[in-house]
């Protein structure tokens, strides 16, 4: 997501794609410097490339049904976690690498209110039960044309929202990311209207393919990827899935959400994953593939095509019958 401060500056895409081959040449010298002798020399030499230590293993974790599973070739965890969107941490893609420690994922918990009979707080400790969390293999595409696999551990949304019984003036769902200046220090400029909020409709939230995220790769959420829990809503842009979330609100209007409010004629409300309705300053018609390659090779990995809602249409294009998706993107 580019900064939009700093997006006064025509030519975004641009410099998207210079900081994505920079930070693929810089991988690459790392690792032709050798991995081992950097980390004896007393840690990483280029911070912001630094990758998340391995986080505990979650237990019990049981496979989601393969309608929930790509075998498409995954992201390696050293990428997943050092190329980030996390603005509470900085805009650029190595800052939460790099600063997201002083994020505190315990104690932690989340205020589920609004239009429910039974409003109510879940500590995080009721997410992470062996036997209740599913892996799912997922495409998370960005808005900015770059796209990763990653095998998620988390649970339905729906069947959390059910517990707290919507009211039937539960039409949408809003989310909100902590807001904290000691553990978040990006909140400390104005680079956005903190909290960092999201929204899906109800009917959106309920769908199976939505789920809150407490792991990935069978392990602890690392800080960068929004510990504790985050949403992650398949078919729709990254900047959906949102981070370290506080507060579930149910409600009959349309919430505001972030980037929406920021430049409304850039990211809409439903951010379906569309490859026939460009971004205003770039196409969305293919993306760049954040995969296995690396070295010499990954300099010349190859834009893939972008499909209609990520690849889910087929589950979730009748959530939107009737509606102008160029109209309503
Ligand atoms: N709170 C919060 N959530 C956020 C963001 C953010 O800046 N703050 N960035 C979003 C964007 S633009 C993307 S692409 C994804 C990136 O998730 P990842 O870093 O786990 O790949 O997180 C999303 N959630
Ligand atoms: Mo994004």
């Amino acid at each position: 997501m580019p900064s939009l401060r700093s997006a006064q500056i025509p030519g975004i895409p641009e410099r998207e794609v210079t900081d994505e081959r920079l930070f693929l040449r810089r991988r690459e010298f790392l690792r032709a410097a050798s991995a081992a002798s950097l980390m004896a020399a007393g840690g990483i030499a280029f911070g912001e490339t630094a990758e998340a230590a391995l986080t505990d293993e979650l237990p019990g974790v049981l496979p989601a049904p393969p309608q929930f599973r790509t075998d498409e070739e995954q992201t390696p965890w050293s990428k997943a976690t050092s190329y980030n969107n996390f603005y509470e941490f900085g805009t650029g893609k190595d800052d939460p690498a790099a600063r997201a420690h002083t994020l505190r994922p315990r104690p932690w918990s989340v205020a589920v209110d609004g239009e429910v009979a039974r409003p109510g707080v879940v500590p995080i400790e009721d997410l992470l039960r062996p036997h209740a969390l599913e892996e799912r293999i997922y495409r998370l595409r960005c808005v900015e044309a770059w796209s990763m696999v990653i095998p998620w551990v988390g649970i339905p949304l729906g069947a959390l929202l059910a517990r707290f019984e919507p009211t039937s003036k539960a039409r949408y769902v809003a989310f909100e990311t902590l807001v904290d200046r000691e553990q978040m220090p990006g909140q400390r400029r104005r680079v956005l209207d903190w909290p960092y909020r999201e929204g899906l409709r109800m009917d959106e939230a309920m769908h199976p393919l939505a789920i809150l995220a407490v792991g990935m790769y069978g392990r602890v959420l690392p800080n960068q990827n929004g510990a504790p829990l985050r949403l992650v809503v398949p078919w729709k842009y990254g900047f959906k899935s949102i981070k370290s979330i506080v507060r579930i609100h149910l409600q009959e209007k349309q919430p505001r959400t972030t980037w929406n409010d920021e430049a409304p004629r850039e990211y809409g409300f439903y951010a379906n994953v569309n490859p026939e309705v460009d971004h205003p300053r770039w196409s969305q018609a293919r993306e760049r593939r954040i995969g296995g390659a690396s070295g010499f090779s990954a300099l010349f990995e190859q834009k893939i095509a972008t499909l209609p809602f990520n690849g889910y249409a087929e589950q979730v294009a009748g959530l939107y019958a009737g509606l102008d998706l160029r109209r309503n993107f």
